[in-house]
C-alpha cells in the first residue's frame, strides 16, 4: 500500500463511504479506497480521465465499430440476432484492445491497472476488455447479473472490472446499477435469457445470461460523471438501464486480475483442467 488513510479522505455518508477523489488520485488512499470496495462491491471515481483522452478513446474505438460486421466472433449484438446491414441497438466488442492496440497505450488503462494492484492487493494484470455502445433510443437494457458467470475458467475470477463511460453515464442514456454488498452472496447460478449471435451471421455464439429474481429494492444506480469509472467485483450484481436519449451511450470496459494470465497458467487446477483437455480430444 503507498500510503496512510486519513480521517479527511473518506466519510461515512448513510452508512455508505465517500473517498476523496483528489486522494485517490495521487495515490495516498488505497486502503480506504479498499475499505469502502470491499464493502459495497463497486465504486465510482470521477476524473479518473480527462476528456481529451476520451475523445482519443472514442477516436479508437468508433471505426471498429463502423465495421463491425467484419469483425466476426469478436462482434456481438447484445440484444439478439443481427444480420449484416439491419439496425445495432446494443453492440459489443469484446477485446478491441487486440483489434485496436493503442487502447493499452492510454494513461487511463496503466492508472485502472494501478487501481486493480490496490484493490487486489496483488501484482495486476490485464485479462480482458470490450466496448459496449448503446444507440440512441435503443430499449436495450442489460440485464442483472454476476460478471462471473461470463467466466469460463475453472477457478473463480479474482479481477476487478471498469467501466469507463465515453461520455457522462446517466439513468437516462443506461449507467451501471449495483446492489452494494450483493458480491458477498457468492455465485448464483444464472438462467439463459437469449442466444448471442456472432456479427452478420446466425452462428450462436453462447447466451446473454441473466440472474432470476433479483430484490431490486437495494438497488443503486451509478451515475458517472465523464472522465469517471464505475469499478465493481465479478460477484456484485449489475445491470445497466436502456439508452433512452438521443446521443450515444459508449462504454469501454477493462478486467485486471491478480497476477494477470499467469494466475491461469499456473495455478494447479487450470493446469490439470488443460491436460483433461489435452486427454479428452486423443480420446476417439
Ligand atoms: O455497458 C453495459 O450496458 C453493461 C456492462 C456490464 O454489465 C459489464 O461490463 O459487466
Amino acid at each position: 500500500m503507498a500510503g496512510q488513510s486519513s480521517a479527511a479522505d473518506i466519510r461515512s455518508h448513510e452508512g455508505r463511504f465517500e473517498v476523496n477523489q483528489a486522494a485517490v488520485l495521487t495515490n495516498t488512499v488505497p486502503g480506504l479506497l479498499k475499505t469502502k470496495f470491499d464493502h459495497d462491491g463497486y465504486l465510482s471515481l470521477d476524473n479518473i480521465t480527462t476528456a481529451e483522452e476520451l475523445a482519443h478513446i472514442g477516436s479508437l474505438l468508433d471505426p471498429l465499430f463502423a465495421r463491425f460486421d467484419s469483425l466476426g466472433e469478436l462482434a456481438i449484438e447484445l440484444s439478439g440476432a443481427h444480420r449484416s446491414g439491419t439496425p445495432l441497438r446494443s453492440p459489443e466488442i469484446n477485446q478491441p484492445t487486440a483489434l485496436e492496440p493503442r487502447l493499452k497505450d492510454t494513461p487511463v488503462f496503466a492508472r485502472c491497472r494501478a487501481i486493480a494492484r490496490e484493490l487486489l492487493g496483488a501484482p495486476a494484470g490485464f485479462l480482458f476488455d470490450h466496448a459496449i455502445y448503446k444507440l440512441p433510443q435503443s430499449n436495450a437494457p442489460t440485464h442483472w447479473h454476476q460478471d462471473e458467470a461470463y467466466a469460463h475458467t475453472p477457478i473463480p475470477l479474482r479481477s476487478i472490472h471498469f467501466w469507463i463511460p465515453l461520455q457522462a453515464a446517466t439513468i437516462e442514456n443506461g449507467c451501471m446499477l449495483y446492489i452494494p454488498g450483493s458480491h458477498r452472496r457468492g455465485f448464483i447460478p444464472h438462467t439463459e435469457v437469449s442466444k448471442r449471435y456472432a456479427a452478420s451471421s446466425n452462428r450462436t455464439l453462447g447466451s446473454t445470461l441473466a440472474l432470476a429474481d433479483v430484490d431490486e429494492t437495494d438497488a443503486r444506480p451509478c451515475p458517472v460523471t465523464a472522465g469517471g469509472v464505475a469499478i465493481h467485483h465479478p460477484l456484485t450484481f449489475h445491470c445497466a438501464g436502456a439508452n433512452r436519449t438521443n446521443e450515444y451511450r459508449r462504454a469501454w470496459i477493462l478486467h485486471f486480475g491478480a497476477f494477470g494470465k499467469w494466475r491461469y497458467r499456473l495455478h494447479p487446477t487450470c493446469i490439470a483442467d488443460r491436460v483433461k483437455r489435452v486427454l479428452l480430444r486423443l480420446v476417439p
